[in-house]
């Protein structure tokens, strides 16, 4: 498992980096927070025996992505895009799947967009190219999500089908807020590049 931990350390410092460089450059943030995790050896047991792998070594460090996972909470929509392509700009991360629950959500009503990625770790004696899920949603989405997660194991996976439209309903009503958000961060960034257009003109009068 040490050589996941240390691809999520990577993964974690590489974030940090891009925050903090956006907030110094563009008085602005667009990731809210972040976390990580490793998946528990019984959650990979699990998912061996669900998914009927081979439970070999090789097997499992080809076909589980998800052992490493990070999970990125942004404000804004857009800034799920822009912080995919800062990341995988990057000359070291390999983009390996991208699934966009966003433009496509799930039946339920989940939204986020999924990418799996290739992170080489340096170790004393090799180079470890090794696979990290990255979740990026925003605050709304993640909401929703974790509303659901826990409604889905209080009910052991059998949902009552009342509260499974209900829950659609909220996943609608938090794209809906997303929108909204979307639009008035937009007219705020507007009126701010207006002011400064308005101080250069002083400046240069
Ligand atoms: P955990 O503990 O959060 O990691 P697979 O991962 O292979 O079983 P698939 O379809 O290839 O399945 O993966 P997908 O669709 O990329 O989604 C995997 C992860 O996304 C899940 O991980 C959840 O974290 C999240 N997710 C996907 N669908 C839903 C959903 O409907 N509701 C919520 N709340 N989360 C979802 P794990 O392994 O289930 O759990």
């Amino acid at each position: 498992m040490l050589i996941y931990k240390f691809a999520l350390d990577e993964m974690n410092t590489k974030i940090s980096i891009l925050k903090e460089e956006f907030q110094m450059i563009h008085d602005y943030n667009p990731i809210e927070h972040t976390s990580s995790r490793l998946k528990s050896p019984e959650s990979i047991l699990g998912k061996i025996m669900r998914k009927n792998m081979k439970p070999s070594l090789t097997a499992i460090k080809e076909n589980m992505r998800d052992i490493a996972g990070i999970r990125i909470t942004c404000s804004f929509r857009s800034d799920i895009y822009r912080i995919k392509e800062l990341l995988c700009n990057q000359q070291d991360i390999e983009l390996v799947e991208c699934k966009d629950y966003i433009e496509s959500p799930k039946n339920n009503g989940y939204q986020s967009l999924h990418l799996i990625v290739k992170v080489p770790v340096f170790m004393s004696d090799r180079v470890e190219k090794v696979y990290v899920e990255i979740q990026i949603r925003t605050i709304a989405m993640d909401f929703w999500a974790s509303l659901e997660h826990k409604i889905y194991y209080k009910y052991d996976n059998a949902v009552p089908e009342r509260l499974t439209a209900e829950l659609k309903e909220a996943a609608l009503a938090a794209t809906e807020l997303d929108r909204k958000m979307e639009a008035l961060h937009q007219e705020v960034r507007e009126l701010k590049s207006d002011d400064a257009t308005k101080l250069t003109k002083l400046h240069l009068e």
